[in-house]
């Protein structure tokens, strides 16, 4: 574990002891996740190639016995939410969805739950896509459950994330973020096949590349509501296809030569994106593997037009910071990252072109835009664990 990351977990425990005068009794760490290439098909039964980050959300937890007290301290979010688990409570913010949600989901699993103080801290800047949502779930959801030594598999672990999500924040989400936080490998890509729930890890043997995530430093506001609609539109058009071929019992099973099917031209586009995003998963991989950067460039560039043109998750300053980054003379490729609609592109470059790179992007949004986009190096982590 590196220095930062010990550090930063011991001056949280101090301050567990600061709001509560106790020693927690568990702490889970959890990290944010990029996404290499595969969007928009997690809940389409397809591939994706997230790896974890050096960025964290910290979850200490002491039970209360006798009493049905609960409080979450959030200090990033200059939040507390308190409640009575014996008694109704309606949350009142998506903090207080998350938090409660994960604690009513995880409760019948639990014996001996009653109440418990919780601090909830993170190093992952909050709605820019690189999921301090789920890195929030899952720390919540392994501390609560180590508090009775509770074992999940990942797969179920994640689905429980993922039901906080739908049953309490009202976002049809997939499997892919709560997945990426819990398995990452530290230097690794996680392959994750959605239809089969299973995953492979992928060496990431570029140690000359850098990835570097740009901000657009647009709010996500339509995020959840668009969101929900491309999960109906391919629902639509898996529904139809489905009527008129017998053969694709599953959403893996479509195929190209199944697009025509799909009379609305918007629901065929968003099936034209997954079907072609999930290749461009292995031609990736491939890329990785051979150490091609030109066809990982294209294969980058195809990915985000895709999201761009067919499934339309893209925004004005995320397409100006992907052009821009195009004419960069040394890219490996650049794309828009995660649900979309603001939040970061992800940059895959030389690293020593970073000190270059970085000034020149920040400079020509400043001058479109006069905003300063936030530029970060992050490096790949471990999943989610205890210390
Ligand atoms: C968001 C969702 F939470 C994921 O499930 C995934 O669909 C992603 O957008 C797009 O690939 O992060």
């Amino acid at each position: 574990m590196n220095t930062t990351k010990r550090n930063w977990i011991e001056a949280h425990k101090k301050r567990f002891f600061q709001y509560f005068g106790k020693t927690p009794v568990v702490t889970a760490v959890a990290p944010g996740r990029i996404n290499l290439i595969g969007e928009h098909t997690d809940y389409n039964e397809g591939l994706s190639l997230p790896a974890a980050i050096d960025r964290w959300i910290a979850t200490s937890i002491y039970p209360l016995s006798d009493s049905t007290r609960i409080e979450i301290q959030a200090p990033d979010m200059s939040a507390v939410i308190r409640w009575d688990s014996a008694q109704p409570f309606t949350p009142a913010s998506a903090l207080e969805s998350y938090g409660y949600g994960a604690v009513e989901l995880i409760r019948p699993l639990l014996s001996q739950f009653s109440g418990a103080y919780i601090l909830i801290e993170g190093t992952i800047p909050i709605g820019s896509g690189i999921s301090s949502s789920a890195a929030l779930e899952v720390s919540l959801i392994k501390a609560l459950l180590a508090t009775e030594d509770v074992q999940l598999d990942p797969i179920v672990l994640a689905q429980y994330c993922q039901q906080v999500e739908h049953q309490f924040v009202n976002v049809k989400s997939g499997l892919l973020d709560p997945l990426a936080s819990i398995m990452g490998l530290q230097g690794h890509a996680l392959r994750i096949d959605f239809s089969q729930l299973s995953t492979q890890i992928i060496p990431l043997e570029w140690e000359h590349c850098s990835v570097v995530l740009c901000h657009s430093m647009v709010q996500r506001s339509l995020a959840s509501s668009e969101y929900s609609k491309r999960v109906d539109e391919c629902e639509a058009g898996f529904k139809e296809i489905q009527l008129n071929d017998s053969s694709v019992l599953r959403k893996s099973d479509i195929r190209k030569e199944h697009l025509p099917i799909i009379s609305n031209e918007r629901n065929r586009r968003r099936w034209e994106h997954v079907v072609n995003e999930n290749q461009r998963v292995d031609l990736f991989i491939q890329a990785v593997q051979h150490q091609q950067w030109e066809q990982m460039k294209t294969i980058l560039h195809a990915s985000h037009m895709s999201l761009q043109h067919l499934y339309e998750v893209s925004c004005m300053e995320l397409d100006f910071l992907v052009d821009t980054a195009y004419r960069y003379p040394t890219l490996y490729g650049a794309r828009m990252m995660g649900g979309g609609f603001g939040g970061n592109i992800l940059v895959v470059l030389p690293s020593s072109e970073v000190p270059a790179f970085i000034p020149y992007i920040q400079n020509a949004f400043y001058q479109k835009f006069k905003l300063q986009p936030i530029c970060q190096v992050y490096q790949t982590d471990n999943g989610a664990s205890f210390l």
